[in-house]
């Protein structure tokens, strides 16, 4: 993590900075062999910056249980937990194991190996299929973020601006809030944007799928049943955060954009923020009682820790995220 000079980073509209990279990408910005993208907009200032957002010591932990959700999402399967008991040579003790473990079961910070854009045909900075793969040598592999993902967090609750203007949408639909939306819910909140800001987007589907009952569940998990709220796709949303700095953004919703998405359509947030910009997203964040506890203070920013699984070549991760007020 090194010190960064934002005035030095080129504009969204000064993008690509590369020769031959794609329209709207950041390739080459941080450097030709870059694999962290907006990661590099944390830095050792900002975490010092962040600290100083601790005031009352109130604790959030941002991740759901693993296998929250019965079924999972989008087909993937549940992990299985087995624990062993032993007892011999006079200990008793248990070890456990995970099987099956999905990192995208639950709560995830997509990394940029996750997904590569659908006509370029590669990965953020160029990152080919090929050059993806398990162990420490695995091009954009999440244990490269272990050590990164410390900063300042700020929560965007446009679920409650949206239901406070009397004009709400259905979670469970897929229904879109417009960069209009965050920008005026941000101007509600009274929240400053501050380069290197960890941003979290409460959209209020992780709400309405908790209190689903368990058969509405079941119906809503397969991929081709799924419906979810999101934020708009547009070129205008993702050029607003880059120009912001923003170093990551996370949301409580299943896909950070409405679902389903179209994968043949190249304007897909996905293929936007982590093929083009090196952006991580998160998806099934646990937001609602932080943003209760904003609510209540007034206060949107906090320290935002996460760590990652240091799982060398790995894909995504579970965000093992908390939220320091
Ligand atoms: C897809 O959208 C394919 O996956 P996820 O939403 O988990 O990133």
């Amino acid at each position: 993590m090194a010190k960064i000079d934002f005035a030095k980073v080129p504009q969204f509209s000064q993008l690509p900075v590369k020769k031959g990279a794609p329209e709207d990408s950041s390739w080459g910005v941080f450097g030709d062999d870059d694999e962290l993208g907006c990661l590099n907009f944390l830095s050792p200032e900002g975490v010092v910056e962040a600290a100083r957002l601790v005031q009352k010591g109130r604790v959030f932990r941002l991740d759901t249980p693993i296998n929250y959700a019965k079924p999972p999402l989008f087909n993937r399967a549940p992990a299985r937990h087995n624990i062993v008991t032993f007892e011999q040579y006079g200990l008793l003790g248990h070890d456990d194991s995970l099987d099956n473990y999905n990192t995208q079961e639950g709560s995830q910070w997509d990394g940029l190996a996750h997904i590569g854009h659908v006509r370029h045909h590669a990965f953020y900075n160029g990152v080919k299929a090929s050059e993806i793969k398990d162990g420490p040598g695995g091009k954009l592999g999440i244990h490269k973020w272990a050590d990164k993902f410390v900063g300042r967090g700020a929560l965007l609750d446009v679920c409650k601006y949206r239901t406070g203007q009397g004009r709400p949408l259905n979670p469970l639909s897929n229904e879109k809030y417009s960069l209009d939306d965050l920008k005026q819910a941000l101007a509600a909140q009274g929240t400053k944007l501050k380069p290197g800001t960890i941003l979290l987007i409460r959209t209020g589907w992780m709400q309405a799928y908790l209190k689903a009952s368990d058969a509405e569940k079941r119906a809503m998990a397969p991929l081709e049943a799924l419906k979810s709220c999101g934020i708009d796709d547009s070129r205008e949303m993702v050029a607003w955060f880059w120009d912001n700095r923003f170093a990551a953004v996370g949301t409580d919703c299943p896909a950070v954009e409405p679902w389903p998405w179209d994968f043949k359509d190249e304007g897909a947030l996905h293929y936007r923020t982590l093929s083009l910009l090196g952006l991580p997203i998160g998806e099934q964040f646990v937001l609602d009682d932080l943003a209760a506890d904003c609510a209540a203070d007034g206060r949107y920013e906090f320290m935002m820790v996460s760590a990652p699984l240091n799982l060398e070549g790995g894909i995504a991760s579970p965000p093992n995220a908390v939220a320091i007020k």
